[in-house]
């Protein structure tokens, strides 16, 4: 038999969620990787994704369960049966819990995959166990805090409407690496309505590159820009008053505070001239067509939160949001209302339990009390679809923790990443083509659903099958574990009021998306008396709420420069690796060469530093070697490392997130990872 295509979703942690058409060869592994015909997606993917059979097919892929022989972190282990391997892990939890109690066990998950039902396997059985809960602090708790402060709801304007948009604002986000389909839809408006492209960014993205202007402000001063704009607009009465009188709680007390924050203001805070800020008010407030694509970079400093809520202000005070192609889109990740008790196995009213921040991942198993309270150690780990030895913050301290010998490890994954090697026990997962789920997006509107195409590598189980047998060995018992992966999707799609499973498949997607009216917040924004905050309550934010302040602003609570740590580092996404997933890939490597720091070429000039010299960039963290390239397009004390390389590509084998701080952001408490002031110098 000659190959086929099958269609499929891509599972990745990326706001583009795109419909794939997979090949299937004759030897029924995948080939090449297409983009589908669903509207969003419209034929288009990443590079990466397109060659996703050299990561499902690659040799280094994991196939049999593997139990740690020598020292921990030695690296060496040998192979076990599953049957033994689940034994073992029982065996480990169930001894651990009689020690300590329940809560002693942290399931610590993330996003290697997108998917609902391999998402959900570990929810449902930590939850049922009584096991710590974790709090998901990793991307967008900063800014899901600020956008609902202001909106009340998580959704926005179809990307799609931008085709009759006069203007495109990118604010913080680098859509060229991080969701190229955007990019798509910003160059079909371009070539046919030549609309003008602005980009926030602290330094010349590949997204900045291709804007008509790019305003390079200094990391973490998006609340000044945001706040001087709207200064300039009521200065030069480019704002809707009827409408915000109508839709927003703005009022002359907002109005007095944002005539004190004038572009003399921000610009000393941003960096940015005053004539570079009016310039873009003046063409902000001369359209109500201007869409705002607000991504999460900018969010992720200590002040993100504040930031998100200042920036999302602007389509409303010009009244954008009342026009097609205006408006905003942060994420549309509330969009879908799927019902995900059984999922999570809330329907069992499972016990009570303590939460831990998993950006706190090396304080919690150092034991600080301000993470464990008066509860139990950490002294058992089941870690699935996430690499916190690489992406966590304060690096070195979680490699210290994961290293604990009296910790237990259990890691389940695709690769042996540099957290499956300190791991004392290893077993391997299925990659996307071989399970089925079911996915929503951030950046569109459509629901999807995926099947298994090709047999499992070697001894392979997805998280869904692995975590079933994992809780009947510990007695745990829910009707979703005796569910097969599709008939869970059909259950949560049916228990949403959607179609089932076989008939979302059959149609392809189904499109959620609201009518104009409702997208666009015509009739009302998500608060009960459908109006926008420009003085949110913080205090329904989260617990940080006292820190916030009353109106949009500046919150000058970020990593400041000092004269012994005078640079600011951001650690931006890389384009070919998605998080630390393609770094195994050789296409993906070759394509981002080595860990790389961009450093402004005067500062370089000064500090005699050329292209390819050897340098260090270090806090009171610690220091992180690697090469120079010396650049344009940012202000002199930005520093950008694009990321996330293994810690071993790095000199000396330590990574960027060794210099960012465990220090979470308010109110909610998020990951502050572009927010580190360092000094920096040559080494060689
Ligand atoms: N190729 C690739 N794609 C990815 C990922 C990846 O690692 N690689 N990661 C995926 C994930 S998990 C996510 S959450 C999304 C993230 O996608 P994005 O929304 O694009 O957000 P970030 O990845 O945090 O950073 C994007 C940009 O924010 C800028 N930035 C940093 N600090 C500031 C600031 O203070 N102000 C402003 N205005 N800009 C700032 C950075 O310079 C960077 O260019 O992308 C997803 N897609
Ligand atoms: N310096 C810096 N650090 C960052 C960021 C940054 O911008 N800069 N971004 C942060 C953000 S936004 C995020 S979301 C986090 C992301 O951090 P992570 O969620 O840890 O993302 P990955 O590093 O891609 O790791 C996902 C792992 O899951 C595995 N995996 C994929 N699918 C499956 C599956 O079905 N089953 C199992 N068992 N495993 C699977 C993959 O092999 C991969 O090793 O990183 C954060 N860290
Ligand atoms: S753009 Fe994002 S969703 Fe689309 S194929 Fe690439 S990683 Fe997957
Ligand atoms: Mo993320």
């Amino acid at each position: 038999m000659s190959s086929y295509f099958r269609p499929s979703v891509c599972p990745h942690d990326c706001p583009s969620v795109c419909a794939l058409n997979v090949e299937i060869t004759a030897e029924r592994r995948i080939g090449r990787l297409r983009g589908a015909a669903q509207p969003y997606t419209d034929g288009v993917i990443c590079a990466k994704v397109a060659r996703y059979a050299e990561r499902s097919n690659h040799p280094q892929r994991l196939t049999l369960p593997l139990l740690r022989v020598g020292a921990k972190g030695s690296g060496q282990f040998a192979p076990i049966g599953w049957d033994e391997a689940l034994d073992l892990l029982a065996g480990r939890l169930q001894q651990a819990i009689d020690r300590h109690g329940p809560e002693t066990v942290w399931p610590y998950h993330y996003a290697g995959t997108m998917g609902f039902v391999q998402r959900g396997a570990i929810r449902r059985l930590g939850h049922l166990a009584g096991w710590s809960r974790q709090r998901e602090t990793f991307c967008v708790a900063l800014s899901d805090a600020g956008w609902l402060a202001g909106v009340g709801a998580k959704r926005g304007v179809d990307p799609r409407e931008m085709l009759e948009s006069e203007l495109i604002v990118i604010w913080g986000g680098n859509p060229v690496h991080t969701q190229v389909n955007f990019m798509h839809w910003v160059q079909k408006a371009r070539r046919e309505r030549d609309v003008p492209l602005v980009v926030i960014d602290p330094y010349r993205t590949a997204t900045a590159a291709k804007a008509d202007l790019h305003l390079a402000l200094k990391p973490g001063t998006d609340g000044a820009l945001a706040c001087a704009l709207m200064h300039v607009l009521l200065a030069e009465n480019l704002v809707d008053r009827s409408y915000l009188a109508r839709l927003s709680d703005f009022s002359p007390a907002v109005e007095a505070h944002l005539a004190s924050r004038t572009p003399a203001w921000a610009a000393e805070i941003t960096g940015l001239s005053v004539e570079e800020i009016t310039r873009f008010a003046r063409l902000y407030g001369s359209t109500g067509r201007s869409y705002l694509r607000l991504g999460y970079g900018f969010t992720r400093q200590r002040n993100g939160s504040a930031a998100m809520h200042a920036v999302s202000c602007l389509p409303v005070l010009t009244g954008a949001w009342q026009h097609r192609g205006g408006g905003a889109l942060y994420s549309n990740g509330g969009l879908y209302g799927l019902d995900t008790r059984l999922l999570y196995g809330l329907d069992a009213s499972p016990p009570p339990a303590r939460q831990l921040d998993m950006g706190r991942l090396g304080a919690v198993l150092a034991g600080d009390r301000r993470d464990i309270g008066d509860g139990p150690p950490v002294s058992a780990m089941l870690i699935q679809s996430t690499n916190p030895a690489v992406v966590a913050p304060d690096s070195r301290r979680v490699r210290q923790g994961l290293l604990r010998e009296d910790l237990f490890v259990c890691v389940h994954e695709q690769f042996m990443t540099e957290t499956a090697q300190l791991a004392d026990l290893v077993l391997p997962a299925t990659t996307f083509v071989e399970h089925d789920d079911l996915y929503q997006a951030s950046g569109h509107s459509f629901l999807q659903a995926s099947r298994a195409l090709v047999p499992a590598l070697g001894e392979c189980r997805s998280n869904h099958d692995f975590i079933g047998q994992l809780a009947k060995r510990l007695g745990i018992e829910h009707p979703a574990f005796a569910l097969s992966e599709w008939q869970v999707v059909d259950s949560v799609l049916r228990a949403s009021g959607k179609p089932g499973a076989d008939e979302l498949l059959a149609a392809g997607w189904l499109d959620c998306a609201q009518p104009f009216e409702q997208a666009h917040f015509l009739d009302g924004f998500g608060h009960p008396d459908g109006r926008f905050r420009f003085v949110p309550d913080w205090a329904q934010r989260g617990e940080g709420h006292a820190a916030m302040p009353a109106f949009p602003d500046h919150q000058a609570v970020i990593d400041t420069p000092t004269a012994a740590q005078p640079f600011r580092l951001v650690a931006a996404p890389a384009r070919h690796f998605l998080n630390t997933t393609f770094t195994e890939t050789a296409s993906s490597r070759d394509g981002e060469g080595r860990p790389t720091v961009l450093i402004h070429r005067d500062t370089c000039a000064r500090l005699g530093i050329a292209e390819g010299d050897v340098v260090r960039l270090g806090n009171a963290q610690g220091s992180v070697a690697l090469h120079a390239r010396p650049v344009a397009g940012l202000q002199p004390e930005t520093v950008v490392v694009e990321s996330q390389w293994p810690n071993a590509a790095f000199i000396e084998g330590i990574g960027i997130n060794a210099l960012v701080s465990a220090e979470p952001g308010w109110p909610a408490a998020g990951v502050a990872y572009h927010d580190t002031a360092v000094w920096l110098e040559r080494v060689g």
